[in-house]
């Protein structure tokens, strides 16, 4: 594969190109993994350029693909390119969510200045977040000012997708009093603004009180250093009636602002970097031990360990020697 000429191209805004390089960081292949790692250190000398990551979490039905629907819209027609990708950690899934999506997402699927990726097939969530945080890499080199991080608020995808994004915003659905504790609370401390949706017809009075309520469960957690004041913050808004929406993309962008101002936007970026550098050595050293030879290796040496023949940490040891000799 050129990649040269993809990446050239990817930079100049080509969007069958951007499709095709998605596409080889999503691909597990070996020699494409190696080609996707220069491609995308390739497209980050070439356009070093930023966009907001907005990250988008909520349980199913709350209404994320109507919100990106009317919300992507709004951006663009503020003259904003907008791209959208997801973190879908659950295969029970019929199909992905954005793919069966599209048809939700019909307006912002035909709008030129907006790019819809749907979730890569399923495998561990750990292949899934590279994979989109390498195709958030892809999105910015080809100059998209937004790029949203769908992702069903199930297990630990919220945290994936908060690690990768410049802000975190958790939709709701209006709700009883008792329901504010099927929040977790860790979700809720990474939340910089809830938004309750939904805030129309017979369901607004309940919105508006739902969202009284996370204000105030808000107002009693740990004030954290990378906010100003008055944030995290709740907020009503409707994506079915695209009420809201301006208001709630001005206080994004106030955040934003203040967090660029104060150095927290870059200080953000920078420890997200040194997590996903991490991670990358984890993942790829937990692979190693899934080969067939390591995995002949652990059981030998396992049946060493069970039958007294050596140590656990001898075991180990020498297990660990074999990994560093390939
Ligand atoms: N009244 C009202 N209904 C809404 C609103 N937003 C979404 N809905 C409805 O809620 C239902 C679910 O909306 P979706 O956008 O598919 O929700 P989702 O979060 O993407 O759901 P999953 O993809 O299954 O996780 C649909 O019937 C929408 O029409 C809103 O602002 N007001
Ligand atoms: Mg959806």
């Amino acid at each position: 594969m050129d990649i040269q000429g993809l990446s050239d191209k990817v930079v100049a805004q080509d969007r069958r190109a951007l499709a095709r390089a998605i596409t080889l960081v999503e691909s597990s292949r070996e020699d494409h993994r190696a080609q996707a790692a220069a491609l995308v250190e390739e497209i980050r000398r070439k356009a070093p350029y930023q966009a907001v990551r907005i990250g988008l979490s909520g349980t199913p039905g709350v209404g994320k693909s109507t919100f990106i629907e009317s919300f992507g819209t709004l951006l663009t027609e503020q003259g904003l390119r907008v791209a959208v990708l997801a973190v879908d950690p659950s295969s029970a899934r019929s199909g992905g969510s954005i793919l069966g999506d599209k048809t939700r997402m019909e307006r912002l699927s035909r709008n030129p200045n907006a790019f819809i990726r749907p979730s890569p097939s399923q495998t561990h969530l750990g292949g899934v977040a590279r994979r989109t945080r390498e195709a958030v890499a892809l999105c910015e080199g080809a100059g998209f000012d937004v790029i949203l991080i769908e992702t069903v608020g199930v297990g630990q995808s919220e945290t994936v997708v908060a690690e990768m994004s410049d802000l975190f915003i958790l939709l709701l659905a209006p709700a009883g009093g008792d329901e504010l504790q099927g929040v977790k609370r860790g979700i809720m401390e990474m939340a910089d603004i809830i938004l309750v949706n939904k805030a129309d017809g017979d369901l607004k009075a309940t919105a508006t009180r739902t969202c009284a309520d996370y204000s105030g469960a808000l107002r009693l957690l740990r004030k954290r250093p990378q906010d100003p004041d008055g944030f995290p913050k709740a907020m009503t808004v409707s994506a079915l009636e695209e009420d809201g929406l301006t208001k709630a993309w001005e206080e994004m962008c106030a955040l934003t602002d203040w967090r660029r101002e104060n150095g927290h936007f870059e200080g953000r970026r920078a420890a997200q970097s040194r997590f996903w550098f991490e991670e990358e050595v984890k993942q790829v050293l937990l692979a190693q031990l899934q080969s067939p030879t390591a995995r002949a290796a652990m059981d030998q040496l396992g049946m060493d360990v069970a039958n007294g023949a050596a140590s656990p940490t001898a075991a180990a040891q020498r297990m660990l020697q074999n990994l560093s000799k390939r």
